[in-house]
């Protein structure tokens, strides 16, 4: 008699186990299709922003800033040429090097300016300081 719980027990326990492992391996097989499309979904659209940082850069020296964004975002411009920012909006905003390879700007207004002059070819992305979400690049041919 006193054998008999622990076949129980035991037998109990063999289940909880391969309960585990079944919902283990099927919502491991739910993940797999979303986690296959959210790879295929990611991968092409870096893909296509990696294509459109330099090729679809604009050959200008002027950038407006405006609805928190710079306009165009991505520029191209000769060695030695003077870049000018100009800000639309009511709010304040910079033009700040990612990786320190130009100055960070003064905080600008409302129809206030920012120039800065490139002498060194290279790729010059930049943000706004107090909206780090704004980006912008500048290539220098
Ligand atoms: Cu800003």
């Amino acid at each position: 008699m006193k054998k008999t719980p622990a076949i129980i027990i035991g037998a109990v326990v063999v289940v909880i186990a391969l309960v585990a492992v079944v919902a283990a391996s099927s919502s491991s097989n739910k993940n797999d299709p979303s986690t296959m499309s959210e790879g295929m979904s990611s991968s092409s659209m870096s893909d296509s922003t990696s294509s459109t940082s330099s090729a679809d850069a604009v050959a200008t020296d002027k950038v407006m800033i405006s609805n928190y964004m710079f306009t165009p975002g991505d520029i191209k411009v000769k060695v030695g040429t003077t870049v000018t920012w100009t800000n639309g909006d009511s709010v304040k905003h910079n033009v700040a090097s990612d990786d320190d390879k130009m100055p960070e700007g003064k905080l600008i207004g409302k129809d206030e300016t920012y120039t800065y002059t490139f002498t060194k070819a290279g790729t010059y992305k930049y943000h706004c300081t107090p909206h780090s979400y704004m980006h912008g690049s500048v290539t220098v041919e």
